[in-house]
């Protein structure tokens, strides 16, 4: 009895004791799982705001922050002087569209499904403005995206349809049609101002993609630039008037400045005459035809004397070519400047409204572009001046002010990179890597890739680059022509950074090319390629992705 009784104490006080703990178990878990929810202002100081910034064919080259002296980008500066310079940004398809589906999904072409600018997107994949819309983020597409169909995974669009046009533009505002007045890269940077001061609920994280058409083609200058760099000469680099010994392919290209640039198309030479009757001529006539009477006047008041001056000329052959080469940087650069303005405008405004510490802030452009070497303007090849594309960040909270980055990263890294910051899971399927670990100080000394690949696919096609694909280490690259042809180039990019001479069948390098054989076959079964694309297998591959032709 007695022992029973203290039993029972005992077991009473057992449970007790148990109760307690128990309790507090359950209110240590109930107080971690039902934590009061962060406020949206909590959220919004943890998750950075993104502005990525992105232009149209931008070269390198052409930011006075890479150092090449070509013309003054103060204001795109200043991203790399806040914060950092990347010198080996690459793509991994070379042309517009296919380059916007990779910076989306963080997937190569063969997997997106985007491989050149004909074939379809299929919006419905997921991308990672989808995912950080679901994680709270407000998310808006302002200009270029050049993808057929009402942008997916944002709360406003407002983008060009196609190529659009420089003056008086056309804009589809959330799947409505708007004509603007003005310079499309003035319009541009408004309608980004406007969203970002008038349009976004302002408690939420921000995601803007503000992406300027310009420098595309037919480089057509803003009024107020019309007669900047007209005291300038410019030097056309050394391999301008390439023979394109040993590289068959880039012998049968179409992008020459001497053969294929049209002199009224892209040189602006529309004499009123009608005397100078070239292919492009009524393509242009249609852009001309945009502009108002005001627009006009201004436009001719520049232009005309110009025109009069190159009939009377005459030119023909090496002279011809040298003075196009002059034509075409001055509008090119000058169309540059307007991007730039831009720029100080938007970091204006994050600076004003106290922005700047909290949001990333990434420039590049869809891809390089070829500014005379070769003797060239487009992009495609697999060749440095197009692979590679400007890439400039800052984010002072991480990012200290004048880092420089010399490893390879891709535009399929931006998607992880910006979920990574935002703190969003990265999903199996994306190919891409972070490289916030690169920028950041303290993260230093991470592993990084040594090899990157490249994919090019629109072939037949304007300007007339074939297909290929290849491997590029920090020091070689190797690339195979396909489809109507079966050609390899081996580069040494130390010794002939300008890939002037093709090292495949040199002796030499016999044990390079047998490495760079293997790490080409390496690099296609990390990212899941191994058919070259053809007439035979398109339809296939197309309804694997949900698309047709
Ligand atoms: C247009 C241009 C080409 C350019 C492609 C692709 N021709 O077709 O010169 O290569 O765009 O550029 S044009 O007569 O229309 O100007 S991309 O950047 O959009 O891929
Ligand atoms: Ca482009």
């Amino acid at each position: 009895m007695k022992n029973n009784q203290i039993l029972k104490k005992r077991t009473r006080k057992f449970n007790i004791v148990n109760l307690c703990i128990f309790c507090i178990v359950v209110l240590f878990v109930t107080s971690c799982s039902t934590q009061t929810p962060k406020t949206v202002h909590e959220q919004a100081a943890e998750q950075p705001n993104i502005v990525f910034i992105m232009s149209d064919d931008h070269a390198y080259k052409a930011i006075s922050a890479y150092g090449h002296g070509l013309n003054d980008t103060p204001n795109i500066d200043r991203i790399a002087s806040e914060g950092a310079i990347f010198n080996k940004g690459f793509v991994t398809n070379s042309i517009c569209a296919p380059s916007r589906a990779v910076m989306l999904t963080g997937k190569h072409s063969h997997m997106n499904g985007k491989v050149d600018n004909i074939l379809p997107f299929n919006w419905d994949q997921e991308n990672f403005a989808k995912a950080l819309q679901r994680s709270g983020y407000q998310t808006a597409m302002i200009g270029k995206i050049h993808l057929n169909g009402l942008p997916q995974g944002f709360d406003y669009s407002n983008v060009l349809p196609g190529q659009g046009s420089y003056y008086n533009p056309n804009f589809i505002e959330n799947g409505k049609k708007i004509k603007y007045d003005g310079y499309v890269t003035t319009v541009t940077t408004d309608l980004a101002l406007d969203w970002l001061d008038n349009k976004r609920e302002k408690d939420k994280p921000f995601l803007l993609l503000y992406h300027q058409k310009a420098p595309h083609r037919t480089w057509m200058p803003e009024e107020k630039y019309f007669t900047l760099f007209d005291d300038i000469e410019f030097t056309p680099p050394k391999n301008f008037f390439d023979d394109y010994k040993g590289r068959p392919v880039a012998a049968q290209h179409e992008m020459g400045i001497d053969k294929h640039m049209d002199v009224v198309y892209d040189l602006k030479m529309l004499d009123k005459e009608g005397e100078l009757k070239t292919k492009y001529r009524n393509a242009f006539q249609g852009q001309y035809n945009r502009m108002d009477d005001k627009q006009k006047a201004a436009w001719d008041a520049y232009y005309d004397p110009i025109i009069s001056d190159f009939k009377a000329k005459g030119l023909k052959g090496k002279e011809l070519a040298l003075w196009k080469f002059q034509r075409y940087m001055e509008d090119y650069l000058r169309t540059i400047q307007s991007v730039d303005d831009g720029v100080g405008e938007v970091l204006d405004y994050l600076e004003e409204n106290g922005l700047t510490e909290n949001t990333i802030v990434v420039y590049t452009s869809d891809q390089g572009f070829y500014l005379g070497e070769h003797g060239w303007f487009d992009k495609r090849f697999m060749y440095e001046e197009s692979f590679r594309t400007p890439l400039l960040m800052k984010y002072p909270k991480e990012i200290k002010a004048g880092t420089v980055v010399n490893e390879m990263v891709q535009n399929l890294d931006f998607a992880p990179t910006f979920l990574d910051y935002a703190g969003v899971s990265i999903a199996d399927d994306i190919q891409g890597e972070s490289f916030r670990g690169l920028v950041n100080a303290k993260a230093k000394g991470s592993e990084w890739r040594d090899a990157i690949y490249y994919t090019y696919y629109e072939f037949p096609g304007e300007h007339h680059v074939k297909r290929h694909y290849g491997v590029r280490t920090d020091r070689y690259k190797l690339i195979h022509f396909y489809y109507d042809v079966d050609v390899w180039e081996l580069y040494d990019l130390e010794s002939d950074p300008s890939e002037m001479t093709n090292v495949y069948t040199d002796p030499l390098y016999s044990k390079i090319k047998e490495d760079m054989h293997k790490r080409l076959v390496e690099i296609r079964k990390k990212y899941g390629d191994s058919k070259e694309l053809n007439d035979e297998n398109l339809d296939n591959f197309l309804k694997a992705k949900g698309l047709e032709r």
